[in-house]
């Protein structure tokens, strides 16, 4: 008896008397009979062993077979005629003059890496209404929107989430509404093919909670390899397509999630969601967890790469900061500072504990006049053995720098290594590798100045801090018209007429 998997199915092959092969495949799980007999064979032919489906043919009405123990057959088996090898060629052998095609129907024939089996997974949106007659309301005067993707009135999350009003779907088979269940067996490699309808954007992560450290690998994007690379969860948008591998290493007495949520516009349905099936549990079987959340709908940040300062990456808010201090505009940026430091047992000469880093656009607020010192400490990156250079610039002020040195600043450091005699005056200082640098400057000039490495798509990337400096003088400065004609301040400017 062998099992294996045939497209999706499952697929089992029994030798019972000799001569007679009987192969069963398992449609869909959780029926009462889930076993359909695919095709029996009672030849002389079928002496060989082992014999191995591979493929149905695009209308199912044919299955590839492989046949042999040394010398291996490929056939193709008529479902419905029961005609046995209708193009049969060897493939491991010779069967004579003619031109054969050794291509690839299963695993690993022509992939350049390893997996046992392969699911399809078309995303596409759900909709109460026809193509036609949402065509009919976009081509009508005034044009009828579409709306949001829709969803059926059950679903898979509904026991664990308290934002749907939708009942609780059970899978017992043949529902209308029944997701695409991935059925795995154990401790194997499978290739996820994804491919993207959606009139929105999607977004797929799966569920392995058990599993410390689960990625999916990227194989392939549109048709072309790439250079495998991890990821927890990934964006795949509307026409795009990509394969992902995923090892099935979990507890397998238990099933997980597969969850689609939506990227780029606020969603209005609750996230789509499947199972990956370990066998032989029952596909009913739901996860004991609630379904993973996916990304925040406008999180443009996430699975971006990064920089932070004591792990804030900045993100500059769409109002200038001036303004919205001046005329304390509270909402125009986060009202929370930054911390002023980084914990004390931080290794800097290797990657981070926490690779994941915050989003923020909080100040550090400065009193009028302090003396500001500022010890810039450089780490590792998420890369093993990398640290860079980067060359930080104050707005507003020069400063003096105290000092270098190597390592992690310590307490001594502070006390013997900074020149306090003669230091130089810049505006710009490089942080080195694995590294520190000491800076000090009086905060005498009211305003709000950022501080950031130069290096301008580091800044983008979030490394860069910003200083609101003696706030309560700010209602001297008279601040350009231009800095205050966006955002938020710019509806304030329009109805209190700043100007
Ligand atoms: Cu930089």
């Amino acid at each position: 008896m062998d099992l294996a998997i045939l497209g999706e199915h499952l697929c089992l092959t029994i030798y019972g008397e000799p001569g007679v092969v009987v192969v069963w495949i398992m449609r869909e799980y959780g029926l009462n009979r889930p076993w359909d007999l695919l095709f029996s064979l009672r030849d002389h032919w079928w002496s060989f062993r082992p014999i191995r489906p591979l493929a149905y043919s695009w209308d199912g009405r044919r299955v590839l077979v492989e046949v042999g123990n040394e010398t291996k057959i490929l056939g193709w088996y008529n479902l419905h005629t029961n005609e046995k090898f209708v193009n049969f060629v060897w493939f491991d052998g010779k069967k004579g003059a003619g031109t054969y095609s050794y291509h690839g129907h299963y695993g690993m024939q022509r992939s350049p890496f390893r997996y046992d089996g392969e699911f399809n997974l078309l995303l596409s949106d759900w909709w109460h209404k026809s193509v036609h007659e949402q065509e009919l309301g976009l081509s009508s005067v005034p044009s009828r929107w579409i709306g949001e993707p829709q969803q059926y009135n059950c679903s898979l999350a509904a026991s664990y989430i308290n934002y749907t009003s939708a009942a609780q779907c059970t899978l017992g088979g043949g529902e209308q509404c029944a997701p695409y269940v991935l059925h795995v067996l154990p401790n194997k490699t499978y290739r996820l093919r994804l491919a993207s309808t959606t009139n929105g954007f999607s977004f797929l992560s799966t569920e392995m909670p058990k599993m410390e450290g689960y990625k999916m690998v990227v194989v392939e994007a549109d048709g072309n390899y790439v250079q495998p690379f991890d990821v927890n969860d990934l964006d795949i948008y509307s026409g795009e397509s990509y394969s992902v591998l995923i090892t099935s290493d979990q507890e397998p007495r238990q099933n997980y999630w597969i969850a689609v949520g939506v990227r780029g516009r606020e969603p209005y349905t609750p996230q789509a969601l499947t199972v990956l099936n370990y066998l032989p549990n029952s596909a009913s079987k739901l996860p004991t967890s609630p379904p993973p959340a996916t990304p925040l709908w406008n999180d443009y940040n996430h699975s971006k790469t990064m920089w932070s300062i004591n792990n804030i990456s900045l993100a500059l808010p769409p109002t200038p900061y001036l303004g919205t201090i001046k005329y304390n505009v509270l909402s125009a940026f986060d009202q929370t500072g930054p911390p002023e430091s980084f914990p004390a047992d931080y290794d800097v000469m290797n990657p981070p504990l926490n690779p994941t880093t915050t989003v923020g656009s909080g100040v550090y607020v400065l009193g009028l006049n302090t003396t500001v010192d500022i010890i810039l400490q450089n780490a590792n990156t998420l890369s093993v053995n990398k640290s860079e250079i980067h060359p930080w610039h104050l707005y507003g002020h020069d400063f003096w720098v105290l000092g270098y040195g190597k390592g992690k600043f310590t307490a001594e450091d502070g006390d013997k290594r900074l020149n306090l005699e003669n230091p130089p005056l810049r505006n710009t200082a490089e942080i080195f590798p694995y590294a520190w640098s000491a800076l000090r400057f009086v905060a005498d000039n009211p305003g709000v100045w950022a501080f950031h490495c130069h290096i301008e798509p580091h800044l983008h990337m979030g490394i860069g801090v910003v200083f609101a400096e003696g706030v309560n003088a700010l209602w001297k400065v008279k601040i350009p018209s231009e800095a205050l004609a966006c955002g938020a301040t710019a509806k304030m400017v329009a109805i209190n007429d700043l100007y």
